[in-house]
């Protein structure tokens, strides 16, 4: 009994500093081995090695999106805001969050989910954050839905030629600057006027719950589990 627990210890243990490892590279912008930045880590495995890794040793790829990419993504956050580091930085560690978010989709992608409708994703007009609504549109294809991306500071007109073009069954909007948030009442009302039976669904991390039901989005949800449970009813 002790010796298993031992072990059990042990794996947590090294899998907790896998992920911490990983959560460096987020915050230092170390994208992987041969990527000269930043200097002092110059030679050592970076978020791409990194991330294969710890998938290869069995964390799962649900614990390294938590754990490790996003926490490590909300440090470069609050580093840039107490001006520690600038804009540059930033770019790095978005790049390096990329890059591992590349091992972890097919595993939030595959699956053999009874096709569920199709979604337009898009980040709205001014707003060039993308990876949370990366992240939400892996979810919604591992949920069953097919996903078409319209990429970043995608603006109404763009929002209504995209439905004309794929008649989804919904549209998903997300905004990371209090500044860009309001772009999205002019484009949730550009759709219910055209397609009222469209629904539509917004979030990103300024946008609230209160500020959705103002705007007369039909759901907001803070995290992309949220987002599917809402449009396709809670896992069983
Ligand atoms: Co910018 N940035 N940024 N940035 N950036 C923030 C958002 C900021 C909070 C940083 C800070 O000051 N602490 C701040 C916004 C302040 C505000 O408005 N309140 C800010 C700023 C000011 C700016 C610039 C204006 C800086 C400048 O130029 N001086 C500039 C704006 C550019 C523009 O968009 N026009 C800018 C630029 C950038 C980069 C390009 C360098 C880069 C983005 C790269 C990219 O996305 N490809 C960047 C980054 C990386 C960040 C931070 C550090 C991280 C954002 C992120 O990816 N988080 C961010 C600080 C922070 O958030 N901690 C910051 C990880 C991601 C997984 O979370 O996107 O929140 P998030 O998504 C979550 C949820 O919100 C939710 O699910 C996701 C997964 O959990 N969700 C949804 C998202 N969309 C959803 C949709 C849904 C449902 C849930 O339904 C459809």
């Amino acid at each position: 009994m002790t010796i298993l627990l031992g072990s059990i210890y042990i794996e947590f243990a090294m899998n907790k500093e896998q992920l911490q490892k990983i959560a460096v590279c987020v915050e230092r912008g170390k994208i992987d081995k041969k990527s000269p930045h930043p200097p002092d880590l110059q030679g050592q495995d970076g978020a791409d090695e990194l991330t294969a890794l710890a998938l290869k040793v069995g964390i799962l790829p649900n614990e390294i999106l938590s754990h490790a990419l996003i926490e490590g993504m909300k440090v470069v956050g609050e580093r840039f805001r107490n001006n520690e580091i600038y804009l540059p930085d930033v770019l790095m560690s978005a790049r390096a969050m990329n890059v591992a978010m590349e091992h972890l989709k097919p595993f939030f992608t595959s699956g053999n989910m009874q096709y569920k409708g199709r979604i337009i994703l898009g980040t709205v007009a001014g707003d060039l954050h993308d990876i949370g609504k990366k992240i939400v549109g892996m979810f919604f294809e591992g949920g069953g839905w097919e996903v078409i991306d319209c990429g970043v500071d995608v603006s109404a007109p763009q929002f209504l030629q995209s439905i004309e073009k794929h008649a989804p069954d919904a549209v998903g909007m997300s905004a990371l600057l209090t500044t860009t948030m309001v772009n999205m009442q002019d484009i949730v009302k550009g759709i219910k006027d055209q397609y009222p039976d469209i629904k539509v669904i917004v979030g990103g991390a300024p946008v609230t719950e209160d500020f959705a039901g103002k705007i007369g989005a039909d759901f907001y949800s803070p995290d992309p589990q949220g987002a599917l449970d809402q449009l396709t009813g809670p896992r069983s």
